[in-house]
């Protein structure tokens, strides 16, 4: 276990905005009955609420390791990848139940994304060179494109049996996931765990932590934030 530094900051405003988000959320969702919608809520609820104590593991820093890579040591928090693991996976199957995917279609776009992630922090723990560390980030990176791609596809199937704001709903989550899921990558290979060091881990936790917050509260925001659109989601075939 390595002592976080200054980026500290970073992590306990990321576990602040989880919890508040989670408190949000139950909050919300308290009074409501209809069983589909409540669906969404436990969902949300159960993706900040891992992410607040993963942020909180690694503002503590029991979520931070040091790897050595070519003689240049290395801070990973690997408490993120065990976050994006299980929180992904629910982004995903909130988009999912959204849209009515088949189950086929749910279990391709959450295998993909077990594939990303696993792949990401072999990626981010390979100490033998900087060069292997970019291979594994390339095929995690190709499994996001996958995972985009069939994510495209199936919505693009569903936009023709929903109604005007459910379709509307669902294209605004999915081009905010795209923004947001593409710019993970990018953080990654120019942060610390690239080796290039043009982000440093200060910058670096700053910018996974605005991410997270904005793929977790901001889009469980967006969705959950008219009931009337997820009752017409519930009651179309
Ligand atoms: C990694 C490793 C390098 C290659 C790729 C990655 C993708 C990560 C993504 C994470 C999404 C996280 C979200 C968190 C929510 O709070 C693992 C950085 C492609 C897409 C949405």
């Amino acid at each position: 276990m390595a002592t976080p530094g200054s980026e500290s900051l970073w992590l306990w405003i990321g576990t602040l905005g989880m919890a508040l988000g989670t408190l949000f959320f139950i909050a919300r969702g308290w009074g409501v009955e209809d069983e589909e919608q409540r669906r969404f809520y436990i969902i949300t609820i159960f993706i900040t609420a891992i992410a607040s104590i993963a942020y909180f593991a690694m503002a503590t820093g029991f979520g931070l390791t040091e790897v050595s890579v070519g003689g240049q040591a290395l801070d990973i928090y690997w408490a993120r990848y065990a976050d994006w693991l299980f929180t992904t996976p629910l982004l995903l199957l909130d988009l999912a139940l959204l849209a009515k995917a088949t189950r086929n279609t749910t279990y391709t776009l959450v295998g993909l994304d077990v594939i990303m992630i696993v792949t990401g922090v072999v990626g981010a723990l390979v100490t033998s060179s900087p060069a292997l560390r970019i291979v594994w980030w390339g095929i995690s990176t190709a499994a996001l494109v996958f995972l985009l791609y069939f994510l495209v596809g199936a919505l693009r199937e569903a936009a023709s049996r929903q109604t005007d704001s459910v379709r509307r709903l669902t294209t605004r989550l999915r081009n905010m996931l795209i923004v947001l899921w593409v710019a993970y990558p990018v953080v990654w290979i120019l942060g610390t765990e690239g080796t290039i060091g043009v982000l440093p881990l200060y910058w670096e936790t700053a910018a996974f932590m605005v991410l997270d917050l904005t793929a977790k509260v901001g889009f469980g925001f967006v969705l959950l934030r008219s009931h009337t659109v997820l009752n017409e989601a519930s009651q179309q075939t």
